[in-house]
């Protein structure tokens, strides 16, 4: 038998602010150093690849944001401007001597990092690895990653409101958005909010040249600063970074929108837009994420990081996370230096160990997913025959064909139900007429919405999609199509009870009603990623928000559409912490942290419809719900200083 203990410690003593070190006139780092001969650890993936491979070789010395030394942001750092310069340089004059190396055998050098992390990115033959792992100071040699998006939708609730009236908005606070770029033209961040200064800005499409160049037009009064370092290609094709980071996706634009738009949680912060993330493909580079860490701990390119952003927001992640990943690392040494780093846990599901990195690095603030004030789960309520007759709570949702007035009617099963996509796939034949009936569909094959805009053609007056293997309903994206009747998805089990009657020659009279709702306010959504934490059990994600909002749409000028999932909850976060970092200038990342975990609504549920006052476990919301009303009124938080989580973890306990 194995049980699972978990702990979070939610009461305890007040913030006290740390010791204040003397100050050191000769500041020597070395004892930062590793031992320049210590053995590199290289990803034992990489040691299969064949072929060109991109890295991140670490070297052993400090980077600039560790040198500087812990909370060096808040309380002042070891280094004059010069010093921190001249840091740069040395670690650049090492960077210089291993490409030298590495150039003999073939290497090519794709990126340098100094702030975030000391390290060398570099694409090579993956049979060189070995020989440079043996180069004098290389500590680790790890694949770069590919990150995902997170998308999805929704609105918030969790006290902002009530503390910009108590006059905090986010005004003097920085914020950092890696992502997919910002909008800047856009009127929720002051711009001119027509679609002609879009184009403006952006140009046509994107092989317009206008998306790679300023023209005086960036940055802005609220969008200060940033850069974009995928450019308009990647992944279709090579990295071209540009200095425009305006956005296409519109992911970044609808993330920094939540923070600090002029109808987000704290209205007052000015942004870095740092673009990392594809403007074609739910994707982020690796290399463009560790360089925009680089660039959000030194904006304006000095090689001093004083002028280091104060909040650092990624609605992004790899699942089953690790606290050893280079993106990790780096956001751990932001937090240390005294920048709060949110990242969102990710919408893999109820899964455990899934929680995504970089959120699963100690010090960040790992955001699960909870659902808005609004959502509602619609049972399905078959009237008859009587053996079957009953509700049936165990649905979904599909955000393009909401229930908004319901319907009633008999069933029909019509099959798989995909339509014709080519000549070598062509339409599967229905086994009934839908018209005006309900359109029993199969999952499977094609797109959802495709199916229900099929059946909606052919006249049915609702829609149930019926799973096709055990488990529990989940939501379908948009996929294609134009019409669609109001849809629900059921689960296997359910779709065959009706199958059976049907197969029997019994008309099966269904409903599906606005009226008859469970509200699910309070609860994690199931996509939310679980925890703990794949690296020593830890416990993550640290805390949840609201993910859905409507929020500004990227090139519509002043348009606004839902946006959702934990890249919509990490945002949430971002902008309360904000808000805190206004009111508490002095506090460190981990007492803001610790503040906002103490303070969250601890009474959220698992799921209201399938498990009536289950509350969720802390693997799936961590300390709960964040309020941040509650706290900028907390007077007292507790955490543990030696590892900056938040959280009292006893760890997994095998018995
Ligand atoms: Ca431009
Ligand atoms: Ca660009
Ligand atoms: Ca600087």
């Amino acid at each position: 038998m194995r049980k699972l203990i978990l702990l979070t410690l939610l009461t305890g003593f007040t913030t006290l602010a740390l010791p204040a070190e003397p100050p050191v006139p000769v500041p020597d780092v070395s004892h930062l150093a590793l031992p320049s001969r210590t053995v590199a650890s290289v990803d034992s993936g990489l040691l299969k690849t064949r072929g060109d491979v991109e890295i991140v070789v670490r070297l052993g010395d400090a980077p600039l944001a560790v040198a500087h030394g812990a909370g060096a942001k808040k309380k002042g750092g070891r280094l004059t401007p010069a010093q921190q310069r001249e840091h740069v340089a040395g670690l650049s004059r090492k960077h210089d001597d291993l490409m030298r190396e590495v150039r003999v055998m073939g290497g090519r050098e794709r990126g340098r990092l100094t702030k975030a992390l000391n390290a060398v990115i570099i694409k090579v033959d993956a049979s060189r690895i070995p020989a440079i792992a043996a180069l004098p100071n290389v500590v680790s040699i790890r694949p770069v990653g590919r990150y995902k998006l997170d998308l999805a939708e929704t609105v918030p609730y969790i006290g902002a409101k009530a503390v910009q009236a108590a006059g905090f908005d986010g005004s003097g606070v920085t914020v950092a958005v890696i992502d997919s770029g910002i909008d800047y033209t856009h009127k929720e961040f002051g711009g001119p909010g027509t679609v002609e200064a879009y184009a403006a800005a952006y140009g046509a499409d994107s092989s317009d040249p206008k998306n790679t160049t300023t023209d005086g037009l960036f940055p802005t009064a609220k969008v200060i600063g940033g850069f974009d370092f995928v450019g308009e290609v990647w992944p279709d094709g090579d990295l071209a970074p540009d200095p425009d980071p305006i956005d296409f996706d519109g992911h970044g634009t609808h993330v920094a929108d939540i923070i600090g738009g002029a109808r987000g949680v704290a209205p007052g912060v000015k942004f870095y837009a740092c673009k990392a993330c594809s403007s074609v493909a739910s994707a982020c580079n690796g290399i463009a994420l560790l360089q925009a860490m680089d660039f959000a701990l030194d904006p304006n390119g000095d090689g001093d990081i004083s002028d280091a952003v104060d909040v650092i927001n990624l609605s992004l992640g790899l699942d089953y996370g690790q606290r050893e990943d280079d993106l990790s690392l780096a956001a751990s040494n932001a937090a240390r230096l005294g920048v709060v780093v949110v990242a969102s846990a990710g919408n893999a599901g109820d899964r455990p160990y899934i929680a995504s990195s970089p959120s699963v690095a100690p010090e960040v603030i790992s955001v699960a997913q909870t659902q808005v004030p609004s959502a509602n789960r619609f049972p399905l309520v078959i009237n008859s025959p009587g053996v079957i007759a009953g509700q049936y709570p165990n649905t979904e949702n599909v955000g393009w064909a909401p229930v908004v007035h319901g319907f009633t009617g008999n069933v029909v099963f019509v099959g798989r139900g995909c339509p014709a996509e080519s000549p070598e796939s062509p339409e599967d034949p229905y086994l009934a007429d839908p018209a005006g009936k309900i359109a029993l569909i199969d999952r499977g094959d094609c797109n959802v919405s495709l199916k229900v805009d099929r059946a909606t053609k052919a006249g049915a007056i609702g829609v149930l999609i019926g799973l096709v293997a055990a488990g529990d309903p989940i939501s379908f994206a948009f996929g294609g199509g134009d019409t669609f009747a109001e849809t629900l998805v059921i689960t296997k089990a359910d779709a065959d009870k009706i199958k059976e009657q049907l197969s029997a020659g019994t008309t099966v009279n269904v409903t599906v009603s606005p009226d008859v709702f469970i509200p699910l306010v309070g609860s994690v959504t199931g996509s939310s990623s679980r925890g703990p934490s794949v690296s020593f059990n830890a416990i993550k994600p640290d805390i949840s928000a609201p993910g859905g909002s409507v929020s500004a749409q990227v090139g519509t000028g002043d348009g606004a559409t839902a946006f959702g999932g934990t890249s919509g909850a990490a945002p949430m976060v971002a902008g309360s912490a904000a808000l805190l970092v206004q009111a508490y200038p002095h506090r460190s990342p981990v007492e803001l942290k610790a503040l906002l975990m103490n303070t969250a609504e601890t009474d959220i549920k698992t799921d209201p419809a399938r498990f009536p006052g289950v509350l969720a476990p802390i693997t799936r919301v961590g300390g709960g719900e964040v309020r941040v009303d509650r706290a900028l009124a907390g007077k007292t938080a507790a955490w543990d200083e030696g590892d900056q989580t938040g959280s009292l973890s006893f760890g997994y306990d095998a018995l």
